[in-house]
């Protein structure tokens, strides 16, 4: 039997959106550096972002504008697919038929979880190029946790579980309230985000540090009843190194810690939160976002850079909220942005920085078919990113053919590999090539061979 390609036999998929949001300055394509936390965490293609804060400093407010501009790129796909091909649907009376939320409940997965597009000019540039039937791109998933109050690690509040739904998440959005407004009142009546950070981080700290004791009093207990166990040193002094950061409000991720250590958290200790990467997203009121200025970013950033550094993004809901509610007239849009000195939205550097702190990237297949991002984890091989389309693919793997994007790009004057080719650019890879971001790829398999 002959070899197919994964151009062939793509499962059956269906047409989703684009994200509409304004892309960041193009950075030049070095190779994604080892971020963070990323070490401690899983290796999985399908990770998830949590919103944790403190009561009312808008985290859900956050999320819901995630939610609703993710609806909103998903619609303006669809309009443009539709567009593109037939005439959109109207209504009796004629008016334009338009798609309602209920028509995307891909967006969000339940009342507290969304998908949200990743923006990207590549992907943008591959979609123009080849008009595919249908899009998809990447997304990042982000769940809405309720706040988090003082004393919570030992159960005030709802206490354990929000704890618990903080664990089940691969990395943090710490939402910081550093706008004022009486009408919404702060659970400690006076804005202090550095306090709040805090608190927050003591709450998390103390929560792993009742994990740390269970897992040293179960390995204790297994030596006790089994002679021949021995606690191993590496064991003990990685505890105990634990154990002091987090009696000094230090989150683990930010230790220096060598290989070994790391397998030793990662098998003792999986269920630790502060191991997760974490991205400060500061909550201004919009006169302050719009003039980048706020008494209290300089102290959040000196705190964050001794507590083990970290990305911090200031943004706003109010500024946020109002953008969104102009909808997609270009005229209204521009006219607020000069309004607001040329303030742009948070949202995109929000998710694709989440996105890189969960240490995933994606790579694209194109076709007239359908152009698509597929996510995988930083340092994948050829055969599990094909398995992430499919699982023959992974298994009846024979090699990936490779042209990197920036190639392409440079190459291409039309929607085929037939130039870039000619110029040598595109690659035959075998099984221990790693993938690289916005690798384009088209996978050589063979479902034949005997199920290993
Ligand atoms: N003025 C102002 N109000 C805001 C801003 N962000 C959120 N709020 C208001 O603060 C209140 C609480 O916001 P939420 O987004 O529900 O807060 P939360 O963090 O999800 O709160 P919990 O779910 O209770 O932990 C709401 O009344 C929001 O309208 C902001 O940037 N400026
Ligand atoms: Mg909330």
């Amino acid at each position: 039997m002959s070899p197919r390609s994964s151009a062939e036999k793509a499962p059956p998929l269906r047409a989703v959106p684009r994200a509409t949001f304004a892309m960041p300055p193009k950075k030049d394509q070095t190779p994604v550096e080892d971020v963070g936390a990323a070490k401690f965490g899983r290796v999985k293609n399908n990770l998830r972002m949590g919103i944790v804060g403190l009561p009312n400093v808008g985290k859900s407010s956050l999320f819901n504008i995630l939610t609703k501009q993710s609806i909103a790129a998903v619609r303006g796909i669809h309009r443009r697919l539709v567009r593109a091909r037939w005439d959109f649907e109207t209504t009796d009376d004629g008016r334009e038929k338009r798609p309602t939320q209920e028509n995307y409940p891909f967006c969000t997965i339940d009342p507290n979880e969304a998908r949200c597009p990743v923006p990207d000019e590549r992907y943008d540039y591959l979609c123009d190029m080849w008009k595919p039937a249908s899009e998809y791109p990447a997304f990042l998933m982000v769940t809405d946790i309720a706040g988090l109050v003082r004393g919570a690690s030992s159960g005030a509040g709802l206490g354990n579980a929000f704890l618990s739904n903080i664990m089940a998440t691969d990395g943090i959005f710490h939402v910081i309230r550093a706008f004022d407004d009486p009408e919404v009142v702060h659970v400690d009546d006076e804005i202090d985000p550095v306090r709040d950070l805090e608190t927050i981080t003591a709450e998390l700290c103390l929560k792993d540090m009742e994990t740390v004791k269970r897992a040293v009093a179960d390995e204790e207990l297994a030596v006790k009843k089994n002679p021949t166990m021995k606690l191993s040193a590496l064991f003990k002094s990685t505890m105990e190194r634990v154990q002091e950061m987090l009696s000094k409000n230090l989150a683990i991720r930010t230790g220096e810690w060598n290989t070994p250590e790391v397998e030793m958290i990662k098998e003792k200790l999986p269920t630790l939160i502060t191991t997760k990467p974490m991205i400060y997203l500061v909550n201004l009121s919009k006169k302050d976002y719009v003039r980048k200025k706020n008494k209290w970013l300089p102290k959040i950033h000196a705190w964050v850079k001794e507590h083990g550094g970290g990305i911090m993004i200031p943004f706003s809901v109010e500024f946020e909220q109002e953008l969104f509610d102009l909808g997609d007239d270009s005229a209204l849009v521009e006219a607020f942005y000069a309004d607001n000195e040329g303030s742009k939205s948070a949202l995109p550097k929000m998710i694709t920085q989440g996105y890189k702190e969960l240490n995933l990237i994606y790579f694209f297949t194109a076709g007239e078919k359908e152009v698509r991002c597929w996510t995988v984890y930083n340092g994948a091989l050829a055969p599990q990113a094909a398995g992430v389309i499919h699982s023959d693919f992974e298994r009846g793997f024979i090699k990936a053919e490779v042209v990197a994007f920036d190639d392409f790009k440079a190459i291409a004057t039309k929607p085929s590999m037939a130039e870039v080719k000619e110029a040598g650019k595109y690659r035959q890879e075998g099984k221990a090539y790693v993938v690289k971001d916005a690798d384009i790829i088209q996978f050589m398999f063979n479902v034949t061979g005997k199920k290993k």
